[in-house]
């Protein structure tokens, strides 16, 4: 049996694979209720008043919390490591250190997908943006490590973003970077656009191999749509992989009823 998470987040958001949006409350009630293992939140400001009250319920619900996703500090506020102004790298890094913080008791990974952004402007910029980032997510590292925390670089399809899209290039960045504690996180969503073969980068993956989102090739629940679960089960199994298998999914037909079809997939698995 895998372990299972859902994700959530506390506030309505512009990024849409998310159950209960704004209702976290009805999120953890439903998530304690089916049975899941934990829930990913997808966080704004870790300082916010919602984000402690958050936090308190995870502890009281006997749910852990898998992960912090993060992309909401560029989809909301256009915070991102490839900014050419201190000024705002200095701020995603004050976030960034409220995430860890946030991770850190349950020993939950904080996500690095969507809050990379996107390379902007002339090609010829874009080494430099990648630079900002490779100086700035090996901050965040630094800071993470002191507290036991590891970081997930998610590859995301072309459609949202040109910096990191498969699973080789992640692993090629991680190197960059050069900090122990970043990992891969595998989404099968985006690696049904990108990858020649999803099984055969998670194989790739390999012991990098940190963190899963399972989401089918319409980013509904694993099992509505047309990806091999099946398979990628066994090389997931096959690979060592200990950790949890999160339902990053769209909230359709519902939360609640998509919930449930993820979790009844995940234990068919
Ligand atoms: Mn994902």
């Amino acid at each position: 049996m895998f372990k299972t998470s859902m994700a959530i987040t506390p506030e309505p958001a512009k990024f849409a694979p998310l159950l209960f949006a704004g209702d976290w409350e009805r999120g953890l009630e439903t998530a304690a209720e089916l049975g899941y293992d934990a829930v990913e939140v997808s966080l704004r400001d870790p300082q916010t008043e919602v984000v402690k009250k958050l936090g308190q319920a995870v502890l009281g619900s006997g749910l852990a919390v898998s992960a912090v996703a993060t992309g909401q500090s560029y989809y909301n506020d256009g915070l991102s490591p490839t900014s050419p102004d201190p000024t705002i790298r200095a701020r995603l890094l004050d976030r960034m250190k409220g995430h860890v913080d946030f991770a850190a008791p349950w020993g939950a990974l904080v996500i690095i997908g969507g809050v990379r952004s996107t390379f902007e402007g002339e090609p010829k910029t874009h080494a430099a943006q990648r630079q900002r980032a490779v100086d700035a997510i090996g901050g965040y590292a630094e800071y993470a490590r002191s507290q036991g925390v590891s970081l997930a670089i998610e590859p995301i399809n072309r459609y949202e973003t040109n910096f990191i899209n498969t699973v080789e290039e992640a692993l090629r960045f991680i190197e960059e970077v050069g900090a122990e504690n970043l990992v891969v996180l595998t989404d099968t969503f985006h690696m049904n656009i990108e990858e020649v073969s999803i099984a055969r980068s998670f194989e790739r993956a390999g012991e990098k191999l940190g963190y899963v989102h399972f989401a089918d090739s319409n980013r509904r629940a694993a099992g509505q749509g047309h990806i091999d679960f099946y398979e990628l089960a066994s090389v997931v199994r096959k690979s060592g992989y200990d950790g949890y298998i999160c339902a990053e999914i769209l909230p359709l037909p519902d939360s609640r009823t998509a919930a449930k079809l993820a979790i009844d997939y995940l234990r068919s698995l």
